[in-house]
């Protein structure tokens, strides 16, 4: 985990926050590419406690202040569902918002940007790369559930934080455009990526026709369910909370079910330089597929046949906006080397190949998991 200095004045930017408590410190936090992430140390009555402030990054969500309302009714609704349930620690099984000094779940600072502060969950992390099956047994579980109780959510329809997040059409449209507008000059350079993308047009396609064919319901997902967004339990491994709810809107569960496999199926990390590195763990797949229909037990048969190449398409859905942002000059994902994102998109496209070489025994285990 990353654990530099703050960039922000922490202290000051907590301190619109209804926290009754004195601040100690802050230093950055965790491997998301989006957010700003800190961990903040106070004084509580005599007791050391820790928050996690984030800064929503703009640049990516346009409208923060309506993912704010998302992800204040969907925490309200998972925290009055565990304690309807009885749960001894719904305020760890769940993000919490702590309200700004105004009653808001968030505080905007004077240059504009917007600001969340949440209960830092203990004896619990996320892993950027699995240790055991036990692991993705339980992340996927834990998505699961997370859907489950999403769809019980009333209301209106939860705001579209980025429009088309999924809609892996549109993303190969957005290549094309970067291609074609070459503004980092990189084009040239990456002709064998941009083929191996063009080649799988018609893959693009196939979960948004389902979707528009009527055959794949609309549910309320995650939408980005990396493994590190969720945390596991230190000692029983058991997924204790999803986080990073940043995109939670309406999507289909087999993105969450794709976005898993990307993560949690490999042979090494997302930006692992050599593609001699990357194959798909069978074993790590079955324990996906195992936890994740142990609590999505709500899925259509037209879901469930696609389970297998719902990974395939969102990691060629994830290497292609890697490509798109080096093709930008590197304007979305943070990055720490200038090759970070093209080494990323070779990762992603060596892991799609590599799971068309063994689709055919993925979508075995699948159906033996049926049975
Ligand atoms: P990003 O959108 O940048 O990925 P996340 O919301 O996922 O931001 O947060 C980044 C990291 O911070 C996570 O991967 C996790 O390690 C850590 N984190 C976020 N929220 C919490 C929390 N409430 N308690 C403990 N760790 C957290
Ligand atoms: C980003 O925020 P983080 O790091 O959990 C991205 C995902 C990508 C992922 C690739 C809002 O996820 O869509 O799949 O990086 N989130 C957003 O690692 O774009
Ligand atoms: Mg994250």
């Amino acid at each position: 985990m990353a654990s530099s200095p703050a960039k922000h004045d922490i202290r000051a930017i907590t301190s619109m926050f209804d926290l009754r408590a004195d601040f100690v410190s802050a230093h950055a936090y965790g491997s998301g590419h989006i957010n700003d992430t800190y961990c903040a140390w106070f004084d509580q009555a005599g007791l050391r406690v820790r928050y996690v402030v984030q800064r929503i990054n703009h640049n990516v969500f346009k409208q923060p202040v309506q993912l704010m309302e998302n992800v204040d009714r969907v925490t309200r609704h998972a925290l009055a569902t565990l304690k309807a349930e009885g749960s001894r620690e719904a305020y760890r099984r769940t993000l919490t918002c702590i309200p700004a000094l105004d009653g808001k779940p968030y505080a905007t600072d004077a240059q504009g940007s917007v600001w969340r502060v949440y209960p830092f969950i203990d004896r619990a992390r996320g892993y950027d790369e699995l240790e055991t099956n036990e692991q993705a047994y339980q992340a996927a579980r834990a998505f699961g559930e997370f859907q489950k109780l999403a769809a019980t959510l009333g209301g209106e329809r939860l705001h579209e934080t980025i429009p088309n997040f999924h809609n892996t059409p549109k993303r190969l449209e957005a290549l094309e455009a970067a291609i074609a507008a070459d503004s980092a000059g990189r084009a040239a350079e990456v002709a064998a990526e941009i083929a191996f993308a063009r080649a799988r047009a018609a893959d693009c396609a196939r979960i948004t026709d389902l979707i528009a064919a009527g055959k794949i319901p609309e549910r309320v997902t995650h939408n980005d369910t990396k493994l590190n967004n969720v945390l596991l339990d230190d000692v029983t491994a058991e997924g204790v909370c999803v986080i990073d709810l940043d995109t939670t809107m309406p999507g289909s569960a087999l993105y969450d079910f794709g976005d898993m496999v990307r993560t949690a199926a490999p042979t090494t990390r997302e930006d692992d330089p050599d593609p001699a590195n990357i194959g798909v763990r069978l074993d790590r797949f079955e324990a996906l597929v195992k936890g994740y229909l142990s609590t999505a037990t709500f899925l259509n048969e037209h879901e469930i046949a696609n389970l297998a190449f719902a990974g395939k398409l969102l990691t060629l859905e994830c290497g292609i906006r890697f490509l798109t942002d080096y093709l930008q000059g590197d304007v979305y994902f943070k990055i720490t080397r200038p090759t970070h994102n093209i080494d990323r998109c070779r990762n992603q496209f060596a892991f799609v190949k590599a799971i068309e070489d063994k689709m055919s025994e993925m979508e075995e285990i699948v159906k033996r998991r049926m049975e």
